[in-house]
């Protein structure tokens, strides 16, 4: 088995993140986190743009109970590549309180998407982000859309707010329910009303079927915890879309090189985005038991 060293400015996740004042509704979902490894077991791609650091299942389960969490949604991250073993088998572990999120070829078969539908997959990632992956054609992603719709899987759609513009008509013709990652990444520096951000509220506005998690203020940020200048962006797409926003922890948060968020404190940030009892339920209960548990 192969034990992979992880890169030298790789940042590991929170050795032991506080307690969180906010107390999570009862059924709360974090509905973006990943497993990395661990590699003896399960070996990172060959073709990874970055090598993380270990991060099992059994750590991502203590997390979820120390956070008081109830349920996982797993996605796929890209140092694993389309080889989906360690969030599948993170998924089988968790039974009913983790479902996941794959990464999957075009020639993926009908075969292979029941196999993961029975362990709890619920969904695919497509990613457009450079740094993190190689491009896969368009009529690629859009072939995986309709094969997954026997399913009634969703689609999660991860890109850069630059490349937004360029996405539109892609994201307007997938079929299903698609959720963006971390609200498109807008640049925070630019404001609420910027020409970008206002570009992602209207394909919010007239696509009913584009849901976003209002997650990452750690990636996000220019100025750091608590994350100030990224709470507008969340709270402006909460008071808008409440039925149709996600929220996660991004545990073991890939790619940190500025600082490492405790987790206890992300979760104290959700009462400054989602500002009364109903919207906290919708976010946190509601809205992932609908999407990947119905
Ligand atoms: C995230 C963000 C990142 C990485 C990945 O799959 C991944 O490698 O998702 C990132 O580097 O921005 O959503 O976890």
């Amino acid at each position: 088995m192969i034990e992979q060293k992880m890169d030298a400015d790789w940042l590991v996740f929170h050795p032991s993140p506080k307690t969180p004042d906010f107390r999570l509704p009862e059924g709360a979902v974090d509905a973006h986190c990943h497993v990395f490894g661990p590699s003896p077991e399960f070996p990172y791609a060959p073709e990874r743009k970055y090598t993380p650091c270990n991060a099992g299942r059994d750590k991502l389960f203590a997390l979820r109970d120390h956070l008081g969490f109830s349920r996982n949604v797993i996605v796929q991250a890209t140092c694993h590549g389309k080889d989906n073993s360690a969030m599948v088998d993170a998924c089988q572990a968790a039974g009913e309180l983790a479902r996941g999120v794959a990464s999957v070829g075009a020639g993926i078969s009908v075969g292979e998407l029941e196999d993961m539908h029975r362990a709890g997959v619920r969904g695919v990632r497509f990613n457009f982000v450079k740094r993190l992956v190689d491009e896969t054609p368009k009529d690629a992603f859009l072939g995986i859309a309709d094969r997954i719709q026997q399913f009634g899987w969703s689609i999660v759609v991860y890109f850069e707010a630059a490349d937004l513009e360029g996405l539109e008509p892609f994201l307007r013709q997938l079929p299903g329910t698609v959720v963006v990652d971390h609200m498109g990444r807008p640049d925070v520096t630019k404001g609420v009303d910027h020409a970008d951000f206002e570009r992602f509220i209207r394909l919010m506005t007239e696509n009913e079927n584009i849901w976003t998690k209002v997650t990452c203020p750690e990636r996000l940020t220019i100025t750091g915890p608590p994350y100030d200048d990224v709470a507008p962006y969340c709270r402006a797409i909460v008071d808008r879309f409440e039925d149709r926003v996600l929220w996660g922890t991004d545990w073991p948060h890939p790619n940190m090189k500025s600082h490492m968020p405790d987790d206890g404190a992300l979760v104290d940030y959700i009462p400054r985005i989602a500002l009364t009892a109903e919207r906290q339920r919708k976010l946190l209960v509601d809205n992932p038991m609908r999407l990947y548990w119905a």
